[in-house]
């Protein structure tokens, strides 16, 4: 009796091993009968640092919480431009994504402070403004529109590019440039006398193709994915803005976790952030000399004086309450 008792409770062991093993292969074969789906959103490639970035918040996630939570994103805006996209976070039909902070400019007041051109001297100083007070500030106002921000990833510096050179912002008169879903995008290029057109971003190529713009503005790494360069052939170094972006969780689904759950996906969502950056620096380089052995000419803009000296109005109007100016006010003061 002794002995087939010892010997079932051997076979047992073995067999919870082996499950134990298998379980670890195979990450599904462990989800507990009450295992959440968490629906992801990203507008770019799973290859693009944002997408990296967010498989490795999904997989820090299931891991932790030992697959309860189970997180898996689409790619390249299969579940929509940015704009549906950040409906569906409120409505809680998108459980997380990686946005950038201009299309909550009209929604989320302090956006507009991140979103104001040559605010950031720097990398480091826009990590210091993000990562501190000012990312406090912007995670309150999308709080209260039903978005949970629980890190920033870097968004790079945004530049013009066009189908002809750009060198002054005399150049920019006319011009019909395109800017994402924001006020202060289109008071912005209209300071610089341009015909800003505010359009999805999936819209772009065949837009600038068809001659409907001229421009659009955006970083390397997107101008080089999108293939945008090869149908605006210059791109001018004015690097007027230094926008972030949010790795959010739709309020809906916050609500329901526990704490210990939160501090999980607050930890991932970190950790996410730290290879998103590191790869995006990465990227910004790869990415410009990919464009220029394409043929592209990359005009830099040595003097920035003459296009920021234009930018009052974008002050005046979106840093306006006694809240955004102080704002800025703290930013600029950072060391
Ligand atoms: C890219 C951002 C992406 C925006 C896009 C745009 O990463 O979130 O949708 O710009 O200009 O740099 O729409």
């Amino acid at each position: 009796m002794k002995a087939m008792r010892a010997i079932r409770a051997q076979a047992l062991t073995v067999m919870r091993a082996g499950a134990l093993a298998a379980a670890a292969l195979l990450p599904w074969a462990a989800t507990p009968a009450t295992a959440q789906e968490w629906r992801g959103w990203n507008i770019h490639a799973a290859d693009y640092p944002n997408g990296q970035g967010l498989d490795r918040f999904g997989q820090l996630v299931m891991q932790r919480t030992n697959n309860r939570i189970r997180m898996r994103t689409y790619h390249s805006a299969q579940l929509g431009q940015q704009d549906e996209a950040i409906q569906q976070m409120r409505l809680g039909s998108i459980d997380f994504g990686n946005f950038n902070l201009s299309p909550f400019n009209n929604l989320a007041p302090s956006t507009n402070v991140v979103t104001l051109p040559f605010l950031f001297r720097n990398v480091a100083h826009l990590h210091a403004a993000i990562d501190g007070a000012t990312g406090e500030e912007i995670a309150k106002d999308l709080e209260a529109i039903g978005i949970i921000a629980l890190a920033w990833y870097d968004g790079g510096a945004r530049s013009v590019y066009a189908t002809r050179p750009i060198r002054t912002p005399a150049d920019m008169r006319g011009l019909k440039i395109r800017v994402q879903t924001s006020d202060l995008w289109i008071d912005l290029m209209r300071a610089l006398n341009a015909n800003p057109t505010p359009l999805p971003f999936g819209e772009v190529f065949t837009s600038l193709q068809s001659g409907v713009i001229d421009a659009a503005e955006n970083n390397f790494p997107s101008y080089e994915s999108t293939r945008h360069f090869e149908v605006a052939r210059f791109y001018s170094t004015t690097e007027h803005s230094n926008v972030p972006e949010v790795l959010a969780v739709s309020r809906q689904r916050w609500q329901r976790l526990n704490e210990q759950e939160r501090t999980i996906l607050r930890d991932a969502a970190r950790e996410s952030a730290a290879l998103q950056r590191q790869l995006w620096a990465e990227r910004e380089r790869v990415s410009r000399q990919r464009v220029e052995a394409a043929g592209v000419t990359v005009i830099e803009i040595a003097d920035r004086t003459p296009w920021s000296s234009l930018m009052e109005p974008v002050y005046a109007k979106y840093a306006a309450t006694p809240r955004l100016a102080g704002m800025v006010q703290a930013i600029r003061a950072l060391p």
